[in-house]
């Protein structure tokens, strides 16, 4: 069997809850500064996230919603403005710290870093999101934690597509079972499957409950810490309090 030396983060809903309390409120306030009504509950929101990537989220909520925008020819042009607006309200919020790690996240990436397990991440989300979150959670230098950080629009087809997994381990120089991806949702994990990645843990979220995840290894409530421990929702066994580096190397 091919060693696992190499571990493929998400970000949104894995490494924290930035959905509800983040990007949500991020888009809000995006679109009261743009002087447009739009106003995205926590139910419609769960509806929307079925789009990953902000643009085409705000594309998918004026197509399914019927909203237009007022006054604007270009309308590809005005989604990019408004989402370039979210992106420093929500980088704003992280700086504010409102947005802490899940349960465990801290603790695995530093057992990983002690056991030189190679780190990477793999998200739908904007380069700069995700160098805020990093930076207020983990401190600045933890950028450098992560050999590579594929994101946003570096590919073309975001998630469910396989194309950010498949950049990732291009650019690693690692094939697909020889990772370990840790995803929150079901486009996550079909993102991740249809890159030939086998070895898949989910970390639920209110968001993703109910999702069907096919394809994942084991799914578990959250990665844990001892005084706060991790429940298996699905499969594998697990005879720890929470997730270890052993424990996810061997899913
Ligand atoms: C994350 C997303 C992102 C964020 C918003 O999905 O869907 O769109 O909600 O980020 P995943 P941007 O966790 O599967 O990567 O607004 O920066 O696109
Ligand atoms: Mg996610």
């Amino acid at each position: 069997m091919t060693e696992k030396t190499a571990f493929i983060f998400d970000v949104d809903g894995t490494l924290a809850d930035t959905e509800r309390d983040g990007h949500r409120v991020a888009f809000n306030r995006a679109f009261a500064e743009a002087g447009l009504d739009w106003e995205w509950s926590v139910e419609v929101y769960g509806d929307l996230l079925t789009v990953t990537g902000g643009k085409e989220r705000i594309r998918y909520f004026m197509d399914n919603y019927e909203q237009q925008l007022p006054g604007v020819d270009d309308e590809a042009a005005e989604i990019a403005r408004l989402h370039k607006l979210k992106t420093a309200h929500y980088t704003s919020m992280l700086a504010e710290g409102v947005i802490p790690l899940r349960p465990g996240v801290e603790r695995l990436i530093q057992e990983a870093r002690q056991k030189g397990v190679r780190l990477a991440i793999a998200t739908t989300t904007t380069p700069a999101n995700v160098t805020a979150l990093l930076t207020n959670t983990l401190g600045a230098e933890s950028n450098d934690w992560f050999e590579c950080i594929g994101a946003g629009d570096i590919v073309p087809a975001k998630k469910p597509a396989p194309d950010i997994y498949t950049w990732v381990l291009q650019q690693m120089s690692l094939s697909a079972n020889q990772v370990v991806a840790f995803e929150d949702s079901e486009n996550g994990v079909i993102s991740a499957r249809d890159a030939g990645i086998y070895s898949i843990m989910v970390t639920i979220n209110d968001y993703t409950r109910e999702h069907d995840f096919t394809g994942a290894s084991v799914v578990l409530d959250q990665m844990g810490e001892a005084d706060d421990p991790a429940t298996v929702i699905d499969d594998k066994s697990l005879n720890e309090a929470c997730v270890t580096v052993d424990y996810a190397l061997s899913i």
